[in-house]
């Protein structure tokens, strides 16, 4: 890989709260792409607009938002299908985790054979049927597995596969999603899995189950909320007993290290919740994450770069 492309996706049809489709432009304020630049080429591709969420006219029974959910995914999948992604690493900034249906549709039209890490304190496995709330960003994997079916999303054609989905993080799923997870035997390490037997452990166990040959390419859908609530306050789905802050750090290390992490989603990072000082640190984390992973994406095995600043 040579380069890096960022691309900003402001979708926020999946929940209710209406911040996180101003993360891009909050992450650029706070210099996401001239630290990116400091770690090789990086190349803002701008964001994909996407009509205001109105009052639906009419309410569909099981998603919130539906018509602005398909069509937006749609237009996600679309983009990044039709960019050249042959050189460089793919960075998504959302939005909420809706976006991950379009993302990775997109993806596996450049590299079938993905290997998903989900990073999440939730599962977003639900289906219309199973989902408690309506929102959208509890959903997109269901879609992606071919689990869904839904008038707006019937332009869906590629389907992930559940042995190629690594779940990391969760600590909050909805009954139907522990029997799907369990039904179609979806690799799972809860935060506790992950304190317990170490991030690095985590993944490469969870890596030869879904790739033996080490050969696929991997996306990483990265969920801020997978951050323990005492880490993140800006997000709308805070849940407690996350992993370590260095296990996560860890687990995006070990991923770069792999040589074959290709592209990650960045989601559900919202600077309207908390106050001023929260917010601020809340960016400040994501950057650093963001900047620790793709740095060894770009420069494993040449230097060591050192802890960040907040771990030590
Ligand atoms: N599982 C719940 C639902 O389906 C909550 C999903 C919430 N949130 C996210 N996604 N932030 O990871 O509504
Ligand atoms: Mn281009
Ligand atoms: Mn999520
Ligand atoms: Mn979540």
């Amino acid at each position: 890989m040579k380069d890096i492309k960022v691309i900003g996706i402001p979708f926020d049809f999946g929940q209710d709260h209406i911040g996180v489709r101003l993360a891009p432009h909050v992450l650029r304020e706070a210099n996401l792409i001239p630290r990116l630049q400091n770690i090789v080429k990086t190349e803002d591709l701008g964001d994909i607009i996407f009509p205001f969420k109105l009052v639906e006219a009419k309410k569909d029974k099981y998603i919130k938002h539906s018509l602005g959910a398909g069509l937006g995914t749609k237009a996600i999948s679309d983009r990044l299908e039709e960019e050249d992604l042959s050189k460089s690493f793919l960075l998504n900034v959302g939005g909420d985790h809706g976006l991950g249906l379009g993302t990775i549709h997109g993806l596996l039209s450049h590299h079938p054979e993905s290997v998903v890490v989900w990073a999440d304190a939730h599962g977003d496995i639900n289906t219309p049927e199973t989902s408690p709330s309506g929102n959208f960003h509890g959903m997109p994997l269901a879609f992606l597995l071919g689990l869904s079916q839904h008038p707006h999303f019937g332009w869906i054609r590629r389907k992930l596969l559940p042995n190629k989905l690594i779940f990391f993080g969760p600590r909050d799923l909805d009954e139907g999603e522990k029997d799907i997870i369990a039904r179609h035997n979806i690799q799972y390490y809860s935060s506790e899995d992950i304190n317990r037997l170490g991030a690095k452990e985590v993944i490469e166990m969870a890596l030869h189950k879904a790739d033996p040959f080490g050969i696929c390419p991997i996306h990483l859908s990265f969920d801020v909320d997978v951050f323990d609530q005492m880490d993140i306050d800006s997000t709308g789905t805070k849940v407690p007993y996350g992993p370590k802050l260095e296990e996560l750090f860890l687990m995006g290390g070990v991923l770069a290290e792999t040589g074959r992490l290709k592209s990650m989603d960045l989601v559900e990072l919202n600077p309207q919740i908390g106050d001023a000082a929260s917010v601020e640190r809340s960016i400040a984390l994501v950057l650093e994450f963001v900047e620790a992973t793709l740095g060894q994406v770009f420069h494993a095995g040449k230097e060591k770069k050192p802890m960040p600043a907040m771990l030590e």
